[in-house]
């Protein structure tokens, strides 16, 4: 008997302390990695939380897009887990007032105008580069990002040295290319030696050295850049839609082996690698094992459509997007657009004023050289559109059924 009641006794205090020692350890995660900050949006700062501690915990780097309260919330919810991260937030700024660091040891730091995604020179591989002098663009003749960035280039007359990235047959995965643009995406540029990734922060950036003619206006950068930053959360969509009514499925481009060569040979942003190479790989993974699904097309379909009416309540107000003068906010949303007439989206249909807008931007012919489809891709995409048809699988009648017009035709 009494040994049994030693026994139990033994137990319930092995219970109690691994339960004291989780609520404590829980306590202190929580209460003690708390933080908080005030902060409104003007320019283009970043506020940067850094750890003393770089040895004990991981850093990862985050970024605060604009200045909403769920966003912040998120960062924080993501300070709890990891204990110390680096943040950096663009368009916020003033009076950051931290408190509490104590057991994540953070310390909070403004910089001034951090572009979204700078490298180090520590990040390029292809060191050969480093020593280039003018305008270098590495990119692809269909890939949505340099076409924004071509039609860009064009409208400022800039000259540049092309270098075309065969991303169907994967040159943007072998270790040359990764060398230079770590996330192994097109576009970057390389200027006088400094390499640039993402076409945004490109645009941005040109936008800035070369003002004429302008098209990011000087006044509404921080809006230029956050409709940017909206068009790019788009970009898998926009990706997804292509891969399912463009190209056929049955083909994908990357084999298994593909992917782990591209995870496993991926550099690092700013000596850290980053998440940007896990979601293409994530991407890419679903296609190879299912292609495009038909809810993952109506929910690629259905954002873009909120974005594109958006779009077409500005343009029933404006000749253009921000009002009466082309801006680069025209040109990114244009490229999705005509994309998405190759992929058979009903611009007629669901927005009128876009399909009156593209028809008069594609008059251009600076702006039409780079979004028009190659001749000798043309009858393979009308082939695609006619076999979609007689299946009865096009975009409008798997992802807008009750539309009863035919998709956009070519
Ligand atoms: N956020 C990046 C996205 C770049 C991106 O996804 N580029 C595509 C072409 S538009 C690419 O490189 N795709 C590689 C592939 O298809 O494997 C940017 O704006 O530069």
């Amino acid at each position: 008997m009494v040994v049994l009641v030693v026994r139990v006794v033994r137990k319930v205090t092995v219970a109690v302390v691994v339960m004291a020692i989780v609520v404590v350890k829980v306590v202190l995660v929580t209460i003690d990695c708390r933080y908080r900050f005030c902060c409104s949006p003007t320019n283009n700062q970043a506020l940067v939380l850094r750890s003393q501690q770089r040895h004990k915990h991981r850093i990862r780097t985050a970024e605060c897009r604009g200045s909403s309260f769920y966003r912040l919330s998120r960062l924080e919810a993501a300070v709890h887990r990891r204990h110390s991260l680096l943040v950096m937030i663009t368009g916020i700024s003033q009076d950051v007032v931290p408190y509490k660091f104590g057991y994540c040891d953070l310390e909070a730091v403004f910089v001034d105008n951090i572009a979204m995604v700078q490298l180090l020179e520590s990040d390029i591989q292809t060191k050969e580069v480093l020593g280039w002098q003018g305008l270098h663009v590495f990119h692809h003749i269909l890939s949505s990002c340099s076409q924004k960035l071509r039609v860009f280039l064009n409208l400022k007359g800039l000259k540049w040295h092309s270098h075309p990235i065969d991303i169907v047959h994967n040159e943007h995965l072998k270790p040359y290319y990764l060398g230079i643009n770590p996330r192994g995406l097109v576009p970057s540029i390389v200027e006088d030696g400094v390499v640039h990734i993402e076409s945004n922060d490109i645009i941005l950036h040109l936008d800035q050295e070369y003002p004429e003619p302008r098209l990011v206006p000087a006044d509404r950068r921080e809006e230029v850049a956050a409709i940017l930053r909206h068009e790019d959360d788009l970009h898998l969509d926009l990706r997804t839609l292509t891969f399912r009514f463009l190209f056929d499925p049955a083909k994908p481009t990357k084999s298994r082996q593909d992917l782990d060569n591209y995870s496993a040979g991926a550099g690092t942003v700013q000596g850290h690698r980053d998440q940007a190479v896990q979601r293409e790989v994530s991407f890419w993974s679903d296609y190879l094992n299912s292609g495009v699904t038909d809810q993952q097309a109506r929910l690629a379909a259905a954002r873009l459509r909120t974005a594109f009416d958006g779009v077409e309540a500005a343009l029933a107000k404006s000749s253009y997007v921000l009002g009466d003068k082309l801006s680069i906010v025209d040109i990114a949303w244009l490229v999705y657009v005509q994309r998405l007439v190759y992929v058979g989206y009903p611009h007629n249909d669901l927005h009128p004023h876009i399909a009156a807008w593209r028809a008069k931007l594609m008059d251009q012919p600076a702006i039409a050289k780079e979004l028009e489809l190659p001749q000798e891709l043309r009858g393979m995409v009308a082939d695609r559109q006619r076999s979609l048809t007689e299946a009865g699988q096009t975009l409008t009648k798997v992802c807008f059924p009750e539309l009863t017009t035919p998709a956009a035709s070519l």
